[in-house]
């Protein structure tokens, strides 16, 4: 067969770039990014080829797991479906649907097998303690767009190609490649604000890959955010620098806000986030005098005590300042794909709460830092049984010792994952799906969030076998025998359904379904349609009751009162002590591709860096071993000592610490490293949100042996 050329989206971040991929007899020649995409422009990361290593990795499982006596055993997969479904069943018929968990991880919504098909899998599951990713990661963002919009998924971004002043908390998008912003090569966009002589600031404990490209850098304490964004907001109201234009004509509570943030004075909060008051003003005067600007938070800000609060007052400084919903501001994409469902009011918080801690539920989940209490914590309702799909918790979440004790703990527990690896080995089967290359994808949730209306659908490149089953086909499987039960019959059942049929559908009648947009369309553009920039879209769009945004809700006011009582207590480190953070690093992501030698060669990247004053404080010198202890764990790993982290802080990546026993992850577990979530504290919760706390851990560092 002649070399071949097939275009695809790369599913394996949110820039979600287009990829040409040249190919042959099975074998993949060379990926590089597609520069007929209109909206990746060619733009690729290093991470992109790790779709062929994926492909290719003998480590990766490609038929169904089952834990015997004797160790794991291959089966076949209307086996594993039979046995998975019925070991369900038992565990519902003896302790209730609610006794079974289900964790839903990162890569969920980067497959839209799993994306479309496991609502009615969760369905027929019937358990209301259903954990994911989001409360370590985005529950704020949710939290305040269903306050101020109405719906939690009526997310603002950045509108990047347009804005002339960007100011970014805690994110990093030079490495993370953007998030609740998709926006391929973030560099290129950065560079081109500042050519048509625009401004680029960022606040960060860390002088990250970003501020090291913007026009200015701040460094902020760890954890407090909310209070510099309270004096920002103060600031505009005290110095008659709020604008809203068009969006007072619905917009409430502006007077209830500029109350509540009255106390909150530059002078005040500077000694907690060690901001200087004048700088602070700044920050604010800027963004208000800049004609096209937005202020943008993203995971650092989001992980914190005061996520909520501080995604509240991002979304109430764009509004305050004009610039929400307005070009080169903070704007709603129109996705081809409406993910917001059906029209009506959102409802879905405090309905119930967690057993053991009584954390509210949100978005239909409960916090994930609640889940080992719930499995470990005997009593009427304790878990019992637990499914993941694209998840590994026991090193994505906080206090991960902890949830890898109490797995083991389980009756019975499934993962639907590719790897046997720190979560799934706890499994009692594993269900692999076919992926990345041998699957169709369509981004359902990134159109919606992306900084351009885009739409693209990618066919699979291989042939997936006979032996391998989608993801979609799994979880209709195990949808069709929960519902059937004991008279479930493989030969007569229904064909499952394929989520492609409600794919075409929604983009018929979605927003471009008059230009006559449909999966057929799509197949005959692979390189992506573009439907041009991002247009305003309020009041029409809101959601919320009366049609109106209310920047004073009661929510917000009240958990007020949790951050006043911390500014009050004024907590000064004791000087033992460092503040921790996360980073993310360009050849990762998250705990799962450690196991791809060409991501993970060079040199050891798992290391705790801290400043040199830090570092000379406790006698220490660049790369020796350190012991780094928290209230929850201790880890060893080799310190960096580099001027980019601010004094009294330590930041460490996430997702190492591949050592443990009894997985299949050969390259990895050479490159083990430790697991941050060893020591971020399970108790740390932003109790608004549900959000774990995972910024900010105080922990204690020494020269370790
Ligand atoms: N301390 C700290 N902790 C963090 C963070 C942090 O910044 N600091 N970040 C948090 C964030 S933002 C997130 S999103 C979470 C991520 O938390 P998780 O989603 O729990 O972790 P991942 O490492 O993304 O795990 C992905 C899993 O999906 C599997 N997988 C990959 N592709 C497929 C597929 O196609 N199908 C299936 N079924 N499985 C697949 C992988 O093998 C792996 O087991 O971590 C969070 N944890
Ligand atoms: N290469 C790569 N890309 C990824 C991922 C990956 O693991 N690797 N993960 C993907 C996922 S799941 C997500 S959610 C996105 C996340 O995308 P980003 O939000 O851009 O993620 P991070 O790189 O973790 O950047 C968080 C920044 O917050 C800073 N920070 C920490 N604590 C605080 C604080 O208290 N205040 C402030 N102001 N800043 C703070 C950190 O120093 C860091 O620079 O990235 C995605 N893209
Ligand atoms: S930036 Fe993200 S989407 Fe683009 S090639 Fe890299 S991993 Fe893939
Ligand atoms: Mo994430």
């Amino acid at each position: 067969m002649p070399v071949e050329t097939h275009y695809r989206a790369c599913n394996l971040c949110e820039a979600i770039c287009g990829l040409q991929i040249k190919h042959e007899n099975g074998q993949v020649l060379s990926i590089i990014g597609d520069a007929q995409d209109p909206f990746s422009r060619g733009h690729i990361c290093p991470k992109a080829v790790g779709l062929k290593d994926i492909y290719e990795d003998p480590d990766r499982l490609r038929r169904p797991l089952k834990r015997t006596a004797a160790g794991w055993q291959e089966i076949d997969w209307e086996t594993a479906l039979d046995e998975v479904a019925a070991g369900l069943r038992r565990q519902r018929d003896a302790y209730g649907p609610h006794a079974t968990a289900w964790y839903a991880g990162n890569p969920s919504v980067h497959n839209s097998g799993t994306q479309l098909a496991a609502p009615g899998f969760l369905r027929a599951l019937g358990s209301r303690s259903l954990f994911s990713a989001s409360s370590v990661d985005q529950l704020p963002h949710h939290f305040a767009a269903w306050q101020l919009y109405g719906h939690p998924l009526l997310l603002p971004v950045p509108d990047l190609d347009r804005t002339d002043h960007w100011l970014i908390l805690g994110g990093n998008p030079l490495v993370s490649n953007g998030s609740l912003m998709t926006a391929p090569d973030v560099a290129k966009r950065l560079q081109a604000i500042q050519a048509r002589g625009g401004k680029v600031v960022v606040v960060d404990p860390r002088r990250s890959e970003t501020a090291a490209k913007a026009d200015a850098h701040h460094f902020i304490r760890p954890g407090t955010d909310v209070f510099l964004l309270l004096a920002m907001t103060q600031v505009l109201f005290a110095e008659q620098l709020v604008n809203p234009g068009r969006l007072a004509e619905f917009t409430d509570g502006i007077v209830e806000l500029e109350a509540a943030v009255a106390e909150f004075t530059p002078e005040h909060v500077s000694p907690i986030t060690g901001i200087a008051p004048d700088e602070i003003r700044t920050l604010a005067r800027e963004l208000a005098a800049a004609g096209r600007g937005v202020i943008y938070g993203r995971v650092g800000v989001s992980v914190q005590e005061f996520g909520g609060l501080c995604l509240w007052l991002i979304n109430a400084l764009n509004l305050l300042t004009g610039h929400l919903d307005e070009p080169g501001g903070y704007m709603f994409a129109t996705p081809a794909l409406d993910i917001l469902g059906k029209p009506g009011i959102y409802t879905k918080y405090d309905r119930y709460r967690s057993r053991v801690r009584q954390a509210p539920e949100f978005m239909g989940e409960l916090p994930v830092a609640c889940l080992a209490e719930e499995i470990l914590t005997p009593g009427a309702g304790q878990l019992r049984a637990l499914v993941t799909s694209c998840g590994n918790p026991v090193l994505s979440t906080p206090n991960g010792a902890q949830l890898d004790a109490a797995l083991a703990e389980l009756d019975f527990m499934v993962s639907i994952d590719i790897y046997l690896n720190e979560t799934t080995r706890h499994a009692h089967y594993i269900l692999p799906p076919a992926t990345g290359l041998e699957t169709a994808h369509y981004d359902v949730s990134f159109h919606a969030l992306a900084i351009r209306n885009t739409s693209r659908y990618s066919e699979p490149l291989f042939d997936k076998g006979p032996e391998a089953r989608y993801d979609w086909e799994i979880f209709e499987g195990l949808r069709q025998r929960l519902e059937a039960g004991e008279s479930f019959d493989a030969a007569t059942a229904p064909a499952p359904e394929n989520p492609e049929t409600k794919l075409d559908l929604g983009l018929r009648y979605g927003a471009y379904g008059r230009t006559g947009l449909s999966l057929e369309q799509l197949r005959e553009n692979p390189h992506g349609l573009d439907f041009g920039a991002l247009q305003p879209r309020l009041p029409a769009a809101l959601r919320t009751e009366n049609q109106r945004i209310n920047l004073a809700a009661p929510l917000f006011l009240e958990d007020l009162q949790r951050a006043r009582h911390t500014l009050a207590a004024a907590p000064v480190a004791a000087e033992s002590q460092l503040l921790l953070i996360s980073r993310r690093e360009l050849r990762s992501n998250n705990s799962w591709m450690h196991n791809l030698p060409r991501l993970i060669k060079g040199r050891n990247r798992c290391t705790l860096q801290m400043n040199p004053a830090d570092a000379a404080a406790r006698s220490l010198t660049d790369g020796q071993p350190v012991r780094v202890r928290s209230r929850v764990g201790v880890v060893e790993l080799p310190v960096e000592i580099t001027p980019i982290l601010m004094p009294g802080v330590a930041s460490m990546p996430h997702g190492y610490g591949h050592a443990r026993s009894g997985t299949q992850l050969a390259v990895a577990q050479f490159h083990a490293g430790v697991s941050i979530n060893d020591l971020t504290d399970d108790a740390r919760l932003d109790e608004l949100t549900g959000n774990a706390a995972l910024s900010a851990v105080p922990v204690w560092v020494e020269a370790a042996g």
